[in-house]
């Protein structure tokens, strides 16, 4: 069965959606070097190349079912914020965005009765889920820390393992 325009359309949105992530945990990454926050800078940097990834899914998607791929203009990022946790807070507030994008995908797969789509989605739909997770347990560890700089080093360190 052919992939419908509509749907090509919605994944090709979805592939500029991925590299704007990119480019904004990118620009974090940037913005924790500089605060000398080198383990978030690095969580930052390996987030920025997971949704290179998860752009590049979609657009061998397209290219399965045969379909046009669009390679779009990223939207330049945000680059300073005040501190650790506005820049995650900003990060969790992404995720939960992007979920509610990938949300919208299914349902117009659902309505198309498109089987394939929907089954490549839930990938993405599990992934939003250990996203939406990972991003809001840092922001609660660091609103619980405050202005607590020692803490904000230990957790910069554990960030630095990922
Ligand atoms: Fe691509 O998951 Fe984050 O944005």
């Amino acid at each position: 069965m052919k992939i419908s325009d509509s749907m090509v359309s919605a994944i090709n949105d979805q592939i500029k959606a991925e590299y704007d992530s990119a480019y904004i945990y990118l620009a974090m990454s940037a913005y924790f070097k500089s605060a000398g926050l080198d383990g978030m800078a690095h969580w930052m940097q390996k987030q920025y190349r997971e949704e290179v990834e998860h752009a590049e899914k979609f657009i061998d998607y397209l290219y399965e079912r045969g379909a046009r791929v669009i390679i779009p203009d990223v939207a330049k990022p945000k680059d300073n914020y005040a501190d650790a946790l506005e820049a995650f807070r900003t990060a969790y507030a992404h995720e939960q965005y992007v979920t509610s994008r990938i949300y919208k995908l299914v349902d117009l797969a659902v309505s198309e009765k498109d089987y394939a789509t929907q089954s490549m989605l839930q990938w993405y739909v599990d992934e939003q889920m250990e996203e939406e997770d990972n991003t809001s347990s840092i922001v609660s560890k660091l609103e619980f820390l405050g202005t607590d700089k020692h803490g904000i080093y230990t957790v910069d360190r554990e960030l630095s393992a990922r």
